[in-house]
């Protein structure tokens, strides 16, 4: 036998290792049980649930490698511009389905599955959602990444493998909860540990200047460091072949510092400094909009920002690149302020270590950074004190010091000595001197975007006023989108294949084709096929219902939802109201029950852990419940149900079954909602305020079919400069009066009238976010609701006209509109 060829770099097997398996349904079954007895090492007679359930994960990631190695060489090949899209957070939810549907073999796998006497569906119930992020945010992120690699975009999404992802929410007595998210406990089988891929990232210490041949430089002195670990996943488009990368980090303790401590015979020192390292990525903090600015989570930042840069610079980049070509390379897209620290570790990379001089360094980070702002609340507005950062990262702080000044010359320039001007820009604010995160992104990136029209213009009008005066043509919009393969494919295969029977294929990566069913809302059989379809949902909705919490929803109730983090802003409370007057006007007698529409109530929310008001909310909302479900007067007509852990999977269950979707946040206050797009696609049609992309909703399905009201966002700053008393309200409507009181009285708290007391004195003292000034309103619109329910048929052609005119929500075209307005990167094939 002759020797075999040795596989140098350039062999073609070197190249292109693997080949997928036959997708077939043999082939298929072959490779499940082949994953099965030589990874899990069983068979399949005594395979256990889990087994099966990581078997066919290898399956099917064995399927689409092949695809991925390849993108990755072609990447590497034509140096075509590539996005980074860096987030701390990436909400994915279940793999196993969306990873089937993209690789085009759910039939394939159900049948092989069956063949093997296994159900596919027990199998996806039995993955555990890796919930790395808190709301839309993190959500957010993995549409975009879904896009891109539907697009057919180079790109890697660069983030951290947090060990315990968003907690798991119980209810105790209606109170909330928090328990720890293990959601590795049962293996990670989607994922590729990559350790001799490592970063090393380094904290602390001092910085010094040196002489460098001639030139003074700085360099940073780190105290303390830990090794990135990458974990890659696989990100595939939609049946296009296009496989992707998302790259999260990993804490672990450094070889060198074990080494140090072990030879130093402090063993027990050794293991603490390991557990030190490895807690930089033990847990998402699980506050969503008041970032408490704990050294941890700046670490958890720099951390991955770090890791991330390094890995581009020198895995990704040729080793012999010119750096000043970087930004036709690669543009770093910043997901809010978490990841802006990245901004001076770039300045630190070229400038310290690749020896570039100073504004050399800084044109080229300029036109690679690019920042989203997710945000209006003065209170989650990223600052770092500038002790802490200082003390943690003191390179990046003097480099922070130093192209504030340099910004500040320039506004001197522009300006002159405008000093309200010069204090108010300043990326250090004064007492206590603290770092504003935002304003160094503004500062830094080629382009700033906001998430809505409303929201974008509301940053350049308000939040980022002066910068956009000084350097408007950086500011511009990006609506938010959702993708449609999980949010319609997945969650409601029903109405997608009512959707395909109408249209054909190829709406799901052309959403405006969606457009094309508005000649269907005129269609009386369609009409009843739409509304089967919503009447199925509600039925699958009840299924996972019983099987999770014991209870399910009446099919003929009208479905009304709110789901969403727990926040004053988004005004949970002004729902509870709603439900709080229907009650109270059947047992004053006011109202009969039987006059009453039908109603079910879903709430889901998580409330930061540490956000006392939000935590109170949720109590009521179930005190509330448990008071109206079990009253006899309402004879079943009103329920509320208030399923705990709502996440990812469960939203795939409740949005498709939804009639009415309560978007009610005060004016001004929602970005965007991201929400309110998945459920106006699975035809809910939406109450809501003029805020966030509710504007852009209702403007494209027009007044007829969206329940509008409340003030808008200049009428709720008017109110605001005439100086807002809530008690006014309370005394000019007597049914809110009445709904406070019935809260005060301690109906829904056994008598205990102090229970919830700090929230109705809340409501009528202060009020930040001016429930009271909209209740009339939101009331009033709840009539029109009622009314336009009792015409069943009525209600499914808006319902229909929803579904056909926010094709524009698509993720795929935000991401398009990310290339055309900021990235300029460009799709390959
Ligand atoms: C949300 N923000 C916006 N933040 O509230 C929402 N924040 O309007 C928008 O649709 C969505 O972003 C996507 O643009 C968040 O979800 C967070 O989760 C968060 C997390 C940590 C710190 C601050």
């Amino acid at each position: 036998t002759p020797a075999p060829r040795p596989l140098t770099a350039t062999h073609p097997l070197a190249l292109a290792p693997v080949s997928s398996p036959p997708a077939t349904v043999d082939g298929f079954v072959r490779e499940f049980l082949v994953n099965l007895n030589l990874e899990r090492g069983v068979a399949l007679s005594s395979a256990t649930e889990t087994d099966k359930y990581l078997a066919l994960a290898s399956t099917v990631r064995d399927y689409l490698v092949a695809r991925w190695l390849e993108d990755q060489r072609r990447q590497r090949a034509d140096q075509s511009k590539a996005v980074c899209y860096l987030s701390a957070e990436y909400l994915l939810g279940r793999q196993l389905d969306n990873n089937l549907l993209a690789s085009g073999l759910t039939d394939i796998a159900t049948q092989a599955l069956a063949a093997c006497g296994i159900d596919i569906d027990s199998m996806r119930a039995h993955e555990v959602e890796p919930g790395l992020g808190n709301g839309g945010l993190g959500r957010l992120a993995a549409c975009f990444i879904d896009s891109l690699a539907t697009l057919s975009v180079p790109s890697i999404g660069y983030g951290i493998r947090y060990e315990y992802g968003i907690f798991r929410q119980v209810f105790r007595d209606g109170q909330q909860i928090e328990k720890p998210d293990a959601w590795l406990a049962l293996g990670s089988p989607w994922e590729f540990r990559h350790p001799e891929a490592a970063q090393t990232v380094s904290f602390a210490g001092h910085t010094e200047t040196y002489d460098d041949d001639g030139v003074l430089r700085s360099r940073w002195v780190p105290a303390w460091s830990v090794r990135a670990v990458p974990y890659n996943y696989m990100v595939p488009g939609y049946q296009n072949g296009r496989v992707n990368t998302l790259r999260l980090w990993s804490a672990e303790a450094t070889k060198a510092f074990d080494l140090r401590t072990f030879n130093s015979g402090d063993y027990v020192e050794a293991v603490r400094a390991q557990t030190f390292a490895e807690n930089i990525s033990k847990v998402l903090y699980p506050e969503d909009s008041t970032p408490q600015g704990k050294e941890l989570r700046l670490q958890q930042q720099y951390f991955f920002v770090a890791a991330s840069i390094a890995d581009y610079m020198s895995k990704v980049l040729p080793e012999d690149f010119d750096l000043t070509k970087l930004p036709d390379r690669v543009i770093f897209q910043l997901n809010d302020t978490h990841p802006v620290i990245a901004v001076p570790e770039m300045m630190r990379v070229l400038v310290d270590e690749r020896k570039l001089d100073w504004d050399a360094a800084w044109a080229i980070t300029q036109k690679c950074f690019a920042y989203t702002c997710h945000t209006l609340l003065p209170e989650a507005l990223e600052v770092w004190s500038v002790d802490l950062l200082g003390r943690l990262l003191p390179r990046h702080l003097e480099i922070i010091y130093r192209i504030n000044d340099e910004f500040l010359l320039a506004v001197r320039e522009r300006f002159g000595d405008d000093e309200r001007r010069l204090r108010d820009m300043s990326i250090i604010s004064e007492n206590p001197a603290s770092v504003r995160m935002a304003y160094l992104a503004t500062v830094a990136g080629a382009k700033v975007n906001g998430v809505a029209e409303l929201h974008s213009q509301l940053l350049r009008e308000k939040v980022l006023h002066d910068f956009d005066e000084m350097m408007p043509e950086k500011f511009t919009n990006v609506t938010n989108g959702v993708t449609p393969r999980r949010f319609m494919r997945l969650a409601n295969p029903e109405l997608s294949e009512l959707i395909t029977a109408a249209l054909g294929t190829g709406w799901l990566t052309d959403l405006e084709r969606l457009r094309e069913l508005e000649s269907y809302a005129e269609d009386a059989d369609f009409r009843a096929a739409f509304a089967g379809v919503k009447a199925a949902n509600k039925r699958r909705l009840n299924e996972v219902l019983l099987a999770r919490d014991g209870f399910a929803i009446a099919d003929d109730h009208l479905l009304d939802v709110m789901v969403k983090r727990l926040h004053e802003y988004k005004r949970q409370m002004l729902k509870v109201l709603h439900i709080v007057t229907l009650y109270e006007r059947v047992v004053s007698g006011r109202v009969a029950a039987s006059d009453l529409q039908p109603r079910t109530f879903i709430f889901g929310a998580k409330a930061a852990p540490g956000y006392a008001m939000a935590k109170r909310v949720i109590h009521l909302i179930n005190a509330v419940g448990s008071v109206v479900n079990s009253d006899p007067r309402l004879e079943g007509r009103l329920k509320v149900v208030f399923p705990p852990n709502y996440n990812v999977t469960l939203a795939e269950r409740v949005i498709p079954a939804a009639d009415l979707s309560e978007q009610i946040s005060l004016a001004g206050k929602e970005a965007s909602g991201t929400g309110n797009m998945k459920f106006a696609l699975n035809g809910a049609l939406t109450i809501g305020t003029d805020d966030g992309a509710n504007v852009e909703i209702r403007e494209l399905v027009g007044d007829d079919n969206f329940f509008l009201f409340g003030m808008s966002e200049p009428e709720v700053e008017e109110l605001w400069a005439r100086g807002y008393r809530p008690g006014e309200f309370a005394q000019a409507d007597d049914e809110l009066r009445r709904a406070l009181d019935l809260i005060s009285s301690g109906v829904f708290s056994g008598g205990d009238r102090s229970t919830f007391e700090p929230i109705v004195s809340n409501l009528l003292y202060d009020d930040r976010f001016m429930v009271l000034a909209d209740y009339t309103s939101y009331i009033a619109a709840q009539e029109r609701v009622d009314a336009a329910y009792a015409d069943r048929d009525a209600w499914t052609r808006s319902a229909i006209l929803n579904v056909a005119r926010t094709g524009f929500f698509s993720s795929d075209r935000s991401i398009r509109d990310y290339i055309d307005r900021i990235w300029h990167a460009q799709p390959v094939r």
